[in-house]
């Protein structure tokens, strides 16, 4: 199993200490990665600064020749990659496949992006052009939820803007990032795309290197804060993608059965750890005892269980800290008198297993409704005038994303349109496009990915003007 970091394009083992990679269905070490010493990042980021001064000069065409290139060799690897996204996340295999062909999609999508420049003409014949140039060094932060598939939407918008990445992978899913840097580099040239490991120790030595022009970063608030504090010194841009706690508003006109296992999905995906997913679902009166009883179902159908074996639904929460996490919400819960509905399928004996939940009879003033949860757990609360849960979704410190779930698109939109959030679904949730932009308000982040305007995050705009001698 490869376990390496990438300097200069050779994969080399880090001088640092070992950390564990764990199974979080089995607590099983899958292996040990070796963290990168500050020396070694010292020599990636040489590395890269250097690499850079080749690759801003390079023919677009080439670099589309080389992302279709690796989109089909992640393609042709779909199933091992797959496997070890399961082995490390604790997805389900079906799921982690997804993650594949997403990424897949995504690479070719920003393959076709062109950068563009503007032309200006002024009435004294003077002209001007605009261009968008490349940053330098940008250093790339991922998470644990969607390893392979966020480390790709930060690498490749940044690679087209012919910058060099550096990525530092969670400590906790390192190894399908690592695979996805050692193709990479067979397709590009040495130092273009690198890759350093370890905590966060290691990411805030790089987030604060003088010579990172930009952070990428994916991940909680509380780091998000941390990285933009490290960026003052050297006035590096950040494009930061925070936590969330995104509201599914449920008027009473649905079809109950179609909307529930919608809303299931954005839910419960990847067991609730994804930034994007529904947090917190408010129904309206009328209809809240149905959308429990058919969600009940929903829960109950799941299989849950080791993401290897065939069958298998749901997942393990990750890591230990976030099944603790989870818990404690689910405590805090029945402590405050909500009634929880627990899947009743039995859990395997080892692994972060948690069953699906549903908090019922929830309150704002709790904490699963306050914070996001980020695991299985769905807390419902019901509402008889849609105006106060607007004025809720408002309260939220955070501003990532909501839903609005009716058959009335017109009410839906004027809803949206009253909704402080980076994104508005009507009758989705989670379901993103690599063309739309994508990003928080307040403390769910800075910035955007995806679309054009995710890619010119990663340049500077030099303006030309030229008069005639
Ligand atoms: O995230 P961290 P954690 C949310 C979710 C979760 C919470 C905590 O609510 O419960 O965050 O998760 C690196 N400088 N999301 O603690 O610490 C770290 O090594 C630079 C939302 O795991 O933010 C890892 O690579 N880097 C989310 C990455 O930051 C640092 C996805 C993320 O870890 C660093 C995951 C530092 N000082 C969690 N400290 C989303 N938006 O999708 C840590 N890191």
């Amino acid at each position: 199993m490869n376990t390496s970091m990438y300097i200069n394009g050779q994969a080399i083992l880090g001088n640092g200490n070992a950390l564990d990679v764990n199974n979080p269905a089995t607590l099983e070490v899958i292996t040990q990665v070796y963290s990168s010493a500050f020396e070694q990042l010292e020599e990636c980021v040489a590395k890269a600064k250097q690499a850079f001064t080749i690759w801003k000069n390079l023919a677009d065409p080439k670099i589309v020749e080389a992302f279709h290139a690796i989109a089909e060799d992640i393609l042709s690897q779909k199933e091992e990659l797959a496997r070890l996204i399961t082995l490390e996340q604790g997805k389900p295999l079906f799921l982690a496949q997804v993650e594949v062909e997403l990424t897949v999609q995504w690479i070719n999508y920003v393959a076709g992006l062109n950068i563009p420049v503007e032309h200006y003409q002024e009435a004294n014949g003077k002209k001007i052009t605009v261009y968008n140039r490349p940053l330098g060094v940008v250093a790339s932060i991922t998470p644990w939820n969607w390893p392979f598939m966020i480390a790709a939407w930060h690498l490749f918008p940044a690679l087209k803007a012919k910058n060099c990445v550096i990525n530092k992978p969670s400590e906790f899913t390192p190894l399908s990032t690592i695979k996805l840097i050692e193709i990479i580099n067979q397709h590009l040239p040495a130092g273009v795309c690198s890759l350093i490991l370890g905590d966060g120790k290691i990411g805030h030595a790089l987030t604060q290197h003088p010579d990172i022009q930009k952070v990428t970063f994916t991940g909680s608030t509380g780091t998000g804060q941390k990285i933009l504090e490290n960026s003052v010194s050297t006035l590096k841009s950040v494009v930061l993608e925070l936590g969330g706690n995104d509201i599914g508003i449920v008027l009473e006109d649905v079809d109950i059965d179609q909307v529930c296992r919608k809303v299931f999905m954005s839910a419960f995906l990847n067991a609730g750890q994804t930034c994007a997913c529904l947090k917190r679902l408010y129904v309206h009166e009328k209809i809240y005892d149905q959308v429990i009883r058919k969600l009940t179902e929903m829960i109950n159908s799941q299989v849950l269980g080791n993401g290897l074996e065939e069958g298998t639904t749901f997942g393990p929460v990750q890591n230990k800290l976030q099944f603790e996490k989870v818990q404690a919400f689910i405590t805090d819960a029945l402590e405050h008198g909500a009634t929880v509905i627990r899947s009743h399928q039995l859990l395997p004996e080892k692994g972060y297993f948690i069953a699906p939940t549903l908090v019922v009879n929830a309150r704002d003033e709790m904490e699963v409704v306050q914070k996001e949860q980020f695991g299985p757990v769905l807390p419902i609360l019901s509402f008889s005038h849609v105006d106060e849960v607007i004025k809720t979704t408002n309260q939220s410190e955070f501003g990532l994303g909501a839903s609005v779930w009716t058959k009335n698109l017109q009410k839906a939109e004027k809803i949206a349109e009253q909704i402080e959030a980076g994104t508005v679904w009507i009758n989705s949730h989670a379901d993103l496009s690599p063309e739309a932009a994508f990003g928080g308000w307040k403390l769910s982040g800075l910035g955007y990915s995806f679309g054009l305007g995710g890619l010119l995050q990663y340049t500077h705009k030099q303006s030309v003007h030229i008069t005639a001698a």
